[in-house]
């Protein structure tokens, strides 16, 4: 037995006792698997909690499905980061969807996924997902007027994934959408990673005219609190649109009662963000 702590802030750490602790060195990061009593397998790179058995569902249904639903008709999806394969699996409960592109920096992820984490890779290697190992501010380049929905499902704005935060990324992510296209995208703890949010949130209303912030528990995510933000410059993401839709997807979290009042935040978060 080992406790484990992520460091969260200077002054805060989230700390879980393991059974056992791999350790796995990739090109880019440190990645570490944990079998725990309370959360199941931990996945967690250097040194940020990632996602957990047991609470992955609770994260990776609420970045995925608002997106996928607000859109008119979703066929092509595109996931930055994600490699464990909670946002592929989620995507592909969609019926409309023909196709999901998964780019992921770090191929070892997905390898780790794979072997840990059955549950969530578990549809990674189905017929409607390419694999892309490849930097997405590169890889978005290459593609110009192509997908419908664009995930962003990153680590923490430190490190590789710093630029996934930054105007000029959200510009690649714009010109990359087709018509009727929606980002979404992971823009972390209001509460404890108030500087990350707040920025997420400002350099997105810089590029997209329509912007929608909604929150979720992540138990094991810094503060348990996490935030979304969706945007887009065809459709008014703040529309309550399509929920029907969601009585054909399995789901744990999200059901049509929340997805009608996704927008109904605490105040606090909706003062940082005006
Ligand atoms: N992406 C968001 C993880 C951020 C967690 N931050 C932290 N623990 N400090 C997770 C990827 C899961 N598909």
């Amino acid at each position: 037995m080992v406790w484990f702590t992520e460091y969260q802030t200077e002054n805060v750490g989230l700390t879980i006792k393991a059974k056992e602790v791999k350790t796995i060195n990739s090109k880019y990061q440190e990645i570490i698997v944990l079998d725990t009593e309370e959360f199941g397998k931990v996945l967690v790179l250097d040194g940020a909690v990632q996602t957990t058995e047991k609470d992955e569902f609770m994260y990776h249904e609420m970045l995925v499905h608002p997106a996928l639903i607000k859109h008119p008709q979703p066929q092509r999806v595109l996931i930055i980061g994600g490699g464990d394969g909670g946002s592929v699996r989620e995507a592909l409960k969609h019926k409309s969807v023909e196709e999901v592109h998964l780019c992921e920096i770090d191929e070892e992820v997905i390898f780790v996924s794979e072997k840990y984490f059955p549950s969530i890779s578990s549809k990674l290697r189905d017929e409607k997902v390419k694999i892309f190992i490849e930097d997405g501010n590169q890889f978005l380049e290459e593609r110009k007027n192509y997908y419908d929905v664009i995930i962003m499902d990153s680590s923490d704005p430190i490190g590789p994934a710093e630029v996934l935060f930054q105007e000029s990324f959200y510009k690649k992510v714009k010109s990359s959408l087709r018509k009727n296209g929606i980002m979404v995208a992971q823009t972390e703890s209001p509460f404890l990673q108030e500087k990350y949010f707040k920025n997420a949130v400002k350099e997105i209303k810089k590029v997209f005219k329509y912007v929608g912030v909604y929150t979720g528990f992540v138990p094991t995510y810094p503060a348990g609190m996490w935030s979304y933000t969706l945007a887009s410059d065809d459709v008014n993401v703040l529309d309550n649109v399509n929920k029907d839709r969601l009585d054909n997807i399995e789901t744990k979290y999200i059901d049509e009662y929340l997805y009608t009042n996704l927008f109904a935040i605490p105040k606090f978060i909706k003062n940082m963000i005006e």
